[in-house]
């Protein structure tokens, strides 16, 4: 099968798009992988060259010695993905050390897969390992609301989530592990990784203050889902501050009586 007909191509442009469309890419920003079961890569392995040129990844993954991922490119835009997934996205398959990526099928103009290399894959590492294999999304956006809080809100997981949280009462059943905040920090590198990776054992959701949100999913609608959620949520905490602040809210035994009826296991360290 020509990989452009693969369903997972069609999840993978779907998600960008639709993404785009909610603002949460303006220029090259975000960057969004997937790791491809072998079967998949099996079936499009028509479509797949050799790879020519053995790259750095600048971090290290054993855990995910010769699996592939589908990645969007570095300084691509999200919003041309549909148009020309041949262009902006990439096939890559790591090495047997989990030390070095190359190119299989796709970036056909040039370029190397996103910024966010070493983060994506340290947490693709670290999810496939907690979720026996089931997470195959790593997914970074823009979100405006979510950004603006970052100036706003404290930068500690336990006040950032109970902010988010107390914004709609389903929330807590979305996230229910909370979020995890990572001060700011220089985009792309290794340091931003371990950050990230570090969080990521007991969320799903990672913070970057004054930058954007990171999370991970199973499919791509649970990714795109937990980021719409969480950017929902952003969003009607800066209208409820634009309107003079709380004047009521969801209390803390309001969200242990959720917890019960939903049967949810809460993190309620982040209640208090
Ligand atoms: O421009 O979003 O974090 C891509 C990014 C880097
Ligand atoms: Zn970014």
């Amino acid at each position: 099968m020509d990989i452009k007909a693969a369903k997972f191509m069609e999840g993978f442009i779907r998600l960008t798009a639709d993404a785009f469309k909610k603002g949460w890419h303006e220029r090259n920003g975000g960057n969004l992988t997937y790791r491809v079961p072998a079967s998949e890569v099996e079936s499009v392995k028509d479509s797949l060259h050799e790879v020519k040129e053995w790259l750095p990844i600048g971090n290290t993954v054993p855990g995910l010695a010769g699996e592939y991922f589908l990645v969007t490119g570095s300084g691509k835009y999200m919003r041309n993905v549909e148009l020309a997934p041949e262009e902006n996205v990439a096939l890559i398959k790591i090495d047997e050390k989990g030390e070095n990526y190359g190119i299989v099928w796709g970036l056909v103009k040039g370029g190397r897969p996103t910024s966010e290399l070493p983060t994506h894959l340290a947490n693709h590492e670290l999810k496939k390992k907690l979720t026996d294999g089931k997470n195959r999304i790593i997914y970074h956006a823009h979100p405006t609301n979510l950004i603006a809080l970052t100036f706003v809100l404290p930068l500690n997981d336990k006040e950032f989530t109970r902010e988010l949280w107390e914004m709609a009462t389903e929330d807590p059943v979305i996230f229910p592990e909370g979020l995890g905040v990572v001060p700011w920090m220089v985009p792309g590198g290794k340091a931003i990784a371990d950050a990230s990776t570090k969080l990521m054992e007991k969320y799903r959701v990672v913070v970057w203050a004054h930058h954007g949100l990171f999370v991970c999913g199973d499919d791509f609608d649970e990714a795109f889902g937990l980021m719409d959620t969480v950017e929902k949520a952003a969003e009607i905490c800066v209208k409820v501050r634009s309107m003079g602040g709380k004047k009521q809210t969801i209390t803390k035994e309001n969200f242990l009586d959720l917890a019960k009826e939903f049967n949810i296991d809460l993190n309620t360290d982040l209640l208090d």
